[in-house]
């Protein structure tokens, strides 16, 4: 593979929790990415969807927007990806995570895998890929290193509204936020984490936006253990384990038969994302 890690950095991955940075595209294709989202969101105005945009992309993206697909399907990703999971490759979620400027949004700190249904596993994997300066000033991730070698740990909801994530929730423990790294990226370089790293970002106080797009990718060999259905694109080698619904990658932006199979996938999802919440969720995950 072209783009595959070195030895040493698939070792800092498991050690760790995490990697980065790691360039993937260079400014022109960042912008020309930037300039299909900008393309997104006056589709999704043209198609009555303007007020759900923000919602519509922060999860499952890979649904409705082709560009979301292509650039998850890039070798320069996936050959990443395959260096720690192995030939075959699912895309479960597609999610932006957008911070305005002078943004008070925040990401309390978590484990990802806590409500997604998805159990304990060590095959799930994020490529958060910056598609903007991401920094401690407009808010990066922190990391907290070896963090994933724990169990998944109880977490209270806050419900917070300026929280990104859907119930606002926080892993029930003491964070020694000295010990934390700072995830700073420029604009085309990527980090990957495990989803039991513990991870948070703080408020944008900066004068651009900070914009993540995250990939969610797993291999077949995990099984969605609360929702009855869950859904994926297989995106490398074969699933032999079929334990997902495959769908197949949308041709153009929020065609009408896409958004209608979305709203039906994020609705068999929520049985597993909303399990046990005692308020309605705000966002999405
Ligand atoms: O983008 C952020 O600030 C947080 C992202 C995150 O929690 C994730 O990708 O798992």
């Amino acid at each position: 593979m072209q783009y595959s890690l070195a030895g040493e950095q698939v070792d800092a991955y498991r050690r760790n929790g995490y990697l980065f940075p790691i360039d993937v595209f260079g400014s022109g294709q960042v912008a020309a990415i930037r300039a299909e989202l900008e393309q997104a969101q006056l589709d999704a105005a043209a198609s009555g969807l303007e007020d759900e945009f923000s919602q519509l992309v922060r999860a499952n993206a890979q649904y409705l927007l082709p560009f979301v697909y292509h650039v998850a399907t890039a070798p320069q990703l996936l050959d990443r990806v395959e260096s720690i999971l192995g030939p075959d490759l699912l895309l479960w979620s597609a999610e932006f995570f957008i911070k305005g400027a002078h943004s008070e949004r925040i990401v309390s700190w978590h484990q990802d895998l806590t409500y997604w249904g998805l159990g304990e596993t060590d095959d799930e994997i994020t490529a958060w890929l910056a598609l903007s300066d991401v920094n401690v000033e407009s808010g990066c991730m922190r990391f907290l290193p070896g963090s994933h070698h724990q169990k998944l740990l109880p977490h209270r909801d806050t419900f917070a509204a300026n929280n990104l994530l859907s119930r606002g929730q926080e892993v029930a423990a003491e964070i020694d936020e000295n010990q934390a790294v700072d995830v700073v990226l420029r604009p085309g370089q990527l980090s990957l984490h495990h989803g039991r790293i513990f991870h948070a970002s703080g408020p944008n106080s900066s004068d651009q936006d900070r914009i993540g797009l995250a990939f969610r990718f797993l291999t077949p060999a995990v099984k969605q253990q609360v929702a009855q259905r869950d859904y994926a694109m297989q995106v490398r080698g074969i699933d032999a384990q079929q334990n997902w619904i495959h769908v197949a990658p949308p041709t153009r932006n929020f065609a009408p038969a896409d958004v209608e199979l979305y709203r039906r996938i994020r609705a068999d999802q929520s049985l597993a994302l909303a399990a046990g919440a005692t308020q309605e969720m705000h966002a999405a995950y």
